[in-house]
């Protein structure tokens, strides 16, 4: 089994000492942070199937997660460099009634190793704290992370919420997690969706570029 389908299976069977020692020995191979992420996703993603099953349990989805930002640890200084000024203002947060902040984080880490500061409001955040930040920060971009179906909800909520403050015009909204999708996006509204944390840091820089005139 290559190293790829190791780490897989490993993330997949919950053995956090094979992830830990995969991951190093993928990082010591070259390979980037991205396509480790992919293959620690893919484990991830059996893992919610067997929950689905009925295979594994809440404890087991508990500790996927424990073990998914023990590898980060590892991947992360890898990405996080220093910069002095900015080039763009993000705010981020997992909507209303969802908790899941692993793919949140990982973006937040990447946005602010490409040199975007980066406001983190958490995890459940309400329609209103979002607004609210929209309102004091001025983000260049507003980012909503969900995973749960119901997220979408809260997304559109918020969104709703934006337009009746006024404030829905000076911001680009972007949703992403597994919840999104463009026809989800466009049922929210929102100026665009990923789930690739590249095409993230692609869409910010793009929304800076187009504001401020040129790439930062
Ligand atoms: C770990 C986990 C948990 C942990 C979360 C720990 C934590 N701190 O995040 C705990 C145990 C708390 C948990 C709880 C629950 N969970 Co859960 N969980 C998972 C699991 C196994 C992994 C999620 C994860 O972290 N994935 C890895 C990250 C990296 O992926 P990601 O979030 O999608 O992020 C990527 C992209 O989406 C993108 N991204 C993320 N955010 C954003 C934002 C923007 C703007 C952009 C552009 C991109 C982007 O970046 C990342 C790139 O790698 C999934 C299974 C799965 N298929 O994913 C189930 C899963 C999501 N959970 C599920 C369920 C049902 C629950 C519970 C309701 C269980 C229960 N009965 O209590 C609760 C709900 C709690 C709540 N209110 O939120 C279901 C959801 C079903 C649904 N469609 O609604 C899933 C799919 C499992 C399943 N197959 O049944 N869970």
């Amino acid at each position: 089994m290559n190293h790829r389908d190791g780490l897989i299976d490993a993330m997949t069977e919950l053995d956090e000492d094979r992830v830990m020692q995969l991951v190093q020995a993928m990082i010591d191979s070259g390979a980037t942070s991205n396509s480790i992420q992919m293959a620690l996703n893919v484990g991830i993603t059996n893992v919610g199937k067997r929950f689905e099953k009925g295979d594994y349990f809440i404890a087991d989805l508990i500790v996927s997660g424990m073990i998914y930002r023990d590898a980060l640890r590892i991947l992360m200084p890898t990405m996080d460099r220093a910069r002095s000024m900015p080039i763009g203002r993000i705010v981020i947060g997992v909507v209303q009634g969802d908790i899941h902040d692993i793919g949140k984080d990982i973006i937040v880490s990447l946005l602010r190793a490409e040199h975007f500061e980066v406001i983190d409001l958490g995890v459940d955040v309400k329609p209103e704290r979002f607004a609210y930040a929209v309102r004091t920060y001025r983000p260049d971009a507003l980012l909503m992370s969900g995973v749960l179906t119901l997220a979408r909800e809260s997304m559109k909520k918020t969104m709703n919420l934006l337009e009746e403050e006024q404030l829905r015009q000076q911001v680009q909204v972007l949703i992403g997690g597994l919840c999104a999708g463009e026809s989800q996006r466009q049922w929210i509204g929102a100026d665009g969706w990923a789930y690739d944390p590249m095409e993230t840091v692609s869409f910010c820089k793009r929304v800076v570029g187009e504001k401020y005139g040129k790439e930062r």
